[in-house]
């Protein structure tokens, strides 16, 4: 059997990160995240369903427009690069363990680097599957979701579903096919896509509804596929309104449901709601998760933060306890994620050169997402927040309210009741009682 932690020890220096409470003043340890603890009604783990992103983390080396890579990752130094790729999953799977988490998700390029042909990509996949396997089977880690990368290669520089020569949407097909096999051989509970560049940089050579038939096209035939294959986890489709593309088919949560609606596929499909991407489309990440949650799809998240002052997709950490008691209310009063977690789809700056930088990168997110848990159970089970929310819609809960929701009420008669009622009385939205409420508790 193959070592959790390999021969290698990558972050040797580092110790299992655990609980210590919050009176702890320890880094490298929860104050909040106490895996086994009972929120709810289940563990706090079963919960959040915590997942390492493999891209950020392992191979995303701080390269940016401007300059190089700043980190040399010791797993990335091997000659061959089948060796790299075992390193790599030696360097994940310790690090994973080492945070006491059980998934992590990946791009099937993240897995092995692609190859200089099909054949030479799928052995090199076949090659890592069966290393995973081999060391899943002495360990609890499992895959939360996989997902190819059909974007960095330059062959889907103009999409790749939507791509307008056939020929590279059969090559992204091939790719998706070997990604779900990977994904299925190792029990991964889900399946992202996510649409890299599936999209426009212009309208002047775009002929949007035709590539948006051929994007509904290729993901039934990608998801009867997994089915045939005895696929049995969720689909999760991820919004995102621009970058790489000017425009992303996939703008946000209201425009994927639309699309997953008109082509039938609302059944098969959930949503994977990223925080970044909501505040790109301009959107709050809780105005996202409503939206999914509000048609049952409120599959998983990826997790993160936007910068306030910059437009792109900066990918940081997590560190508002606003935001994430907000997200943490909505989550928990709708159930929570169907078949889904919470991915650290998140990268350290490129000045964080150090090995650590990881760890309480992760700690620090992970935490933050506990303790809003926490806070949120807290404001839903003993605060008067549910009761006010309620209220406020208390007039539709009998009567006329309760006719018209049943749609019992014509306009005429609409017409008829406001005529003898008079001018309604304004009532207050309490917004500002219930942010502080919101900062009572945290
Ligand atoms: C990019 C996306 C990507 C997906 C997976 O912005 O967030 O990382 O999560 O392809
Ligand atoms: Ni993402
Ligand atoms: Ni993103």
């Amino acid at each position: 059997m193959t070592a959790i932690i390999g021969d290698k020890e990558y972050f040797k220096e580092i110790s299992p990160v655990s609980y210590e409470g919050p009176e702890s003043d320890n880094p490298l340890a929860y104050r909040f995240y106490d895996p086994e603890k009972t929120v709810m009604g289940k563990p706090m783990k079963d919960h959040l369903r915590f997942a390492i992103a493999y891209w950020h983390t392992f191979c995303n080396d701080g390269g940016d427009p401007f300059g190089v890579g700043t980190r040399t990752f010791p797993w990335s130094q091997a000659a061959d690069p089948l060796q790299r790729s075992r390193d790599k999953m030696d360097a994940a799977f310790e690090l994973i363990s080492k945070l006491g988490l059980e998934y992590f998700c990946f791009h099937d390029y993240d897995l092995v680097e692609e190859g200089s042909s099909l054949a030479e990509s799928e052995k090199r996949l076949q090659h890592i599957t069966e290393y995973a396997q081999q060391k899943m089977k002495g360990s609890n880690i499992k895959v939360l979701w996989g997902t190819a990368n059909l974007f960095s290669n330059p062959r889907y520089m103009n999409g790749a579903a939507t791509n307008p020569d056939f020929e590279v949407v059969a090559y992204a097909g091939a790719q998706v096919k070997n990604a779900i096999d990977t994904t299925l051989a190792l029990g991964g509970e889900n399946y992202v896509f996510w649409g890299g560049r599936e999209g426009y940089l212009s309208l002047l050579n775009t002929d949007m509804s035709r590539e948006l038939d051929h994007l509904a096209m290729f993901l039934s035939k990608a998801a009867e596929y997994g089915r045939k294959n005895g696929f049995k986890g969720t689909y999760f489709i991820e919004p995102k309104p621009m970058e790489p593309t000017k425009h992303q088919y996939d703008y946000d949560a209201a425009t994927v449901i639309g699309f997953l609606k008109k082509y039938g596929l609302d059944k098969d499909f959930k949503l994977n709601i990223e925080v970044n991407h909501a505040t790109l489309a301009g959107h709050t990440f809780q105005h996202e998760l409503e939206v999914a949650a509000a048609e049952n799809m409120l599959g998983s998240i990826d997790a993160n933060r936007g910068d306030y002052q910059n437009g792109w997709d900066t990918d940081q950490f997590p560190h508002d306890i606003f935001e994430l008691t907000e997200a943490m209310l909505t989550i928990l009063s709708k159930g929570g994620f169907q078949g889904g977690g919470i991915n650290f789809d998140a990268k350290t700056r490129r000045n964080s050169t150090d090995l650590v930088d990881i760890f309480h990168a992760h700690v620090g997110g992970i935490d933050l997402f506990a303790k809003a848990l926490l806070i949120a159970e807290k404001i839903l089970t003993s605060s008067e927040y549910p009761d006010i929310r309620k209220q406020r819609y208390s007039s539709f809960d009998g009567g006329n309210g309760s006719d018209f929701e049943q749609g019992k009420l014509s306009l005429e008669e609409l017409h008829k009741l406001a005529s003898g009622a008079g001018e309604p009385a304004l009532r207050s939205g309490r917004q500002e009682y219930l942010e502080n409420l919101l900062n009572r508790f945290i």
